[in-house]
């Protein structure tokens, strides 16, 4: 029997709100659209001639691969005319989205990640898509980057998609979070994951241990113990894995627990970080902490940062609670 749908999902929930208009509802549909057109050009990789090299690079510094920028470019033209956003930032793009002229603005603000860990695209391992629903201001007039720095608490709804064995849209909206298979026959995310909930233990770490001699301390005692297991005083062994798609990473802690980290270091250190907190950090902070987990810099729980700008980078250590726990109590005793 096929399962309820994304639609039905989101229509039941939104008639749990009285107040609720629909708009949400809809806007959350045309992101569900975008994902499926994107999960169609990821697939056909070569046969497209999807792959390899745009050629240019984007506010980052980074090189955008083909895909970086054909994603970019479906999720924004899939959402511009809906009348549902006051506008978009993307992480490919150096400044806000404006909605064209010729399109009704709508109430919200999306931040997103068009394709997180395209470094992976070439290899073929799991890719995916992040975004992040804000309120646009009320005031309405010109949309500024400003509207767009609210605190990860202020997030309506986060999701992200991961295009892998299966493409699966991972979804809250604050109340829990649900994993949706997209099943290519009807071309419909179908809900097969429901109450996603991340165990509060875990024995598995995910960092790039390559960066190992430019973490702080409390990171490099933390992974060090990890390391040694129950030879260096934990009551257990750990185990390890580094995917380079945080997409991938996130997915592997909501389902079977786990927690990950990309701390500050000293590598470059003006840059505060790696992931970007409006479209990276907060969205997968949202999601954690609603599937009953913990997100913090460390210091900081992510969520309650006030972003200084669109492309700010965050130090991020989330996944399991106990063990984010453990990881942010001794960046406290190293004070
Ligand atoms: P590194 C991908 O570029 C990304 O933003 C995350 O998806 C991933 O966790 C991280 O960077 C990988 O970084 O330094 O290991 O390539």
């Amino acid at each position: 029997m096929k399962g309820e749908s994304l639609t039905q999902f989101i229509i039941r929930e939104q008639r749990k709100s009285p107040k609720a208009t629909g708009e949400f509802t809809l806007l959350v549909n045309d992101v569900a659209s975008a994902c499926k057109a994107i999960a169609h050009e990821v697939n056909r990789g070569s046969l497209a001639g999807n792959l390899g090299l745009a050629g240019s690079e984007n506010i980052q510094g980074e090189v955008q691969k083909k895909l970086d920028v054909i994603t970019n470019d479906i999720f924004i033209r899939s959402l511009e005319w809906t009348g549902h956003l006051a506008g978009m930032a993307s992480e490919e793009n150096d400044e806000i989205i404006q909605i064209p002229s010729g399109y009704p603005r709508g109430k919200y603000l999306i931040c997103f990640d068009p394709l997180d860990g395209s470094s992976n695209i070439d290899v073929n391992i799991s890719v995916g898509t992040i975004f992040s629903i804000l309120r646009a201001p009320e005031a309405g007039g010109n949309l500024t980057a400003e509207d767009f720095l609210q605190p990860g608490t202020q997030q309506v709804c986060a999701g992200f998609c991961v295009y892998g064995p299966t493409t699966m849209m991972v979804l809250t909206t604050g109340n829990g979070v649900n994993g949706f298979t997209l099943d290519r026959d009807v071309g419909e995310f179908i809900l097969t994951h429901p109450n996603m909930r991340i165990p509060e233990d875990t024995a598995e770490f995910a960092i790039n241990m390559s960066n190992q001699r430019f973490w702080e301390e409390p990171v490099q005692r933390y992974v060090a113990e990890c390391v040694k297991g129950k030879d260096g005083g934990r009551e257990k062994n750990f185990n390890m894995r580094w995917i380079a798609s945080m997409v991938a990473e996130v997915y592997r802690i909501l389902t079977r627990g786990g927690i990950f980290m990309y701390p500050l270091d000293t590598k470059d250190p003006g840059k505060g970080g790696k992931l970007r907190l409006m479209y990276e950090a907060n969205p997968m902070s949202f999601i954690i902490e609603q599937a009953g987990g913990a997100s913090s810099t460390g210091r900081e729980r992510i969520m309650s940062l006030t972003p200084q700008n669109i492309h700010q980078r965050v130090p991020v250590i989330l996944g399991s609670r106990k063990e984010v726990e453990r990881v942010v109590s001794y960046h406290l005793e190293s004070i």
